[in-house]
């Protein structure tokens, strides 16, 4: 249905993304997509190179009078920091995809390879999913995330609310909803870049207003868990996805792992829980969705680990570039854009996908007959 491509590496002159399979009649701005760019660009463990960086996305084709036209939508986003002739880099970073770089593609300068696997690339996936949040917005679907731990260090109070994370996520500087355990990750970081060492940590994403019935049980590549977690995951430095309280529940027997079912008239089927993250045999529920990232501590450390160099096999440690200590609620905001994408798709998958006004006609429809049921 929906699918998208990026191009462009961390110091090329700029990153490219063609999104194709937006319907026609999508109300887009250069503006809306820029306010998600800020962003991606904030948080506090970031290194310089989000100071040099305003990231600016300038859309380049598939809208015409503000709107999309059906056609594939093409973005760019211009990289200040172009770099053309860099000394190679032959010392590999353990974590990093320099050495399986080198290895899988014979060259003998992992820039060659760290200019694609650089985190850098996630700022076209943020202007890829702020047009899909734009499409989701149209259909009440409000996508936020915040950070629940950084280096050991856990969130212990959240809002009761869903709704109220959101706005208590965006005026922190860590994205995190509680204030103690904020100052508590604060200190972690700086502690980490005093040792010249870095943090990882989990980021969650939650979508709000999500309809039952997106996705499908019937096919192992359709289940919208699986598609969650396969587009969280590929998100640089995620290694772990879970959806809802997931690994939790493989310990909660399953009297108290699942969501019991009520209905009312007027209301419907409802639950009062929400274990399953949102989801039911690969199947929205109708309750938030709800999935996390574990992001693994990055690779580019001030005190290095060992390692080889590529070229004279004497053991050396890694190389020492630029990087951030913490990038966990910039890692967020990425999920947020991945999640948008995939909840995207397959509102579209569902609903069709040609012009805005035909899928509103048959949301509505939709939304009408699961009332009644
Ligand atoms: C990033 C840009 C990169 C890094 C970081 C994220 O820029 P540079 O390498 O020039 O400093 O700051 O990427 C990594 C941490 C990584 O390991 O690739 C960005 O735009 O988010």
């Amino acid at each position: 249905m929906l699918r998208f491509l990026t191009a462009g590496e961390s110091h090329g002159k700029a990153l490219t993304a063609v999104v194709e399979g937006l319907p026609a009649g999508l109300g887009v701005s250069e503006d809306a997509i820029n306010a998600q760019m800020i962003r991606r660009q904030l948080g506090y463990g970031r290194s310089v190179r989000m100071k040099l960086e305003a990231d600016h996305v300038e859309i380049v084709s598939g809208a015409m009078g503000g709107q999309t036209i059906g056609g594939p939508v093409a973005l760019r986003i211009e990289n200040r920091d172009a770099r053309a002739d860099e000394p190679p880099l032959t010392r590999p970073r353990p974590g990093h995809a320099d050495l399986v770089g080198i290895m899988k593609f014979g060259f003998d300068d992992a820039r060659r390879a760290l200019e694609r696997a650089s985190a850098r690339e996630t700022a076209a996936r943020v202007a890829v999913g702020a047009l899909c949040r734009t499409l989701l917005n149209e259909f009440g679907i409000q996508v936020c995330s915040h950070v629940v731990e950084i280096g050991g260090v856990a969130i212990r109070t959240r809002p009761e609310r869903w709704d109220d994370i959101p706005s208590l996520a965006e005026a922190s500087e860590l994205r995190c909803v509680d204030a103690g355990a904020e100052g508590e990750m604060r200190a972690a970081i700086d502690d980490a870049r005093q040792r010249g060492d870095t943090l990882g940590g989990v980021f969650e994403v939650i979508a709000l207003g999500v309809p039952p019935g997106l996705g499908s049980y019937v096919h192992w590549d359709r289940k919208l868990d699986g598609r969650l977690a396969q587009a969280v995951m590929s998100i640089h430095a995620v290694k772990g996805v879970e959806v809802g309280p997931g690994f939790e529940m493989a310990r909660t027997p399953g009297s108290r792992a699942h969501d019991e079912i009520f209905w009312t008239r007027g209301r419907g089927f409802f639950r009062e829980t929400n274990r399953a993250g949102g989801t039911e045999g690969g199947v929205t529920t109708g309750a938030p969705v709800v999935v996390r990232g574990a992001m693994k501590p990055l690779s580019t450390l001030m005190s290095p680990l060992r390692s080889v160099d590529i070229k004279t096999k004497e053991a050396i440690t890694g190389a020492v570039v630029r990087s951030d200590v913490c990038a966990v609620p910039a890692a967020g905001v990425v999920g947020e854009s991945m999640v948008c994408f995939v909840l995207a798709d397959a509102l579209l998958e569902k609903f069709g996908s040609d012009s805005l006004a035909d899928i509103k006609l048959a949301y509505e429809a939709y939304l009408r007959r699961i009332k009644e049921m």
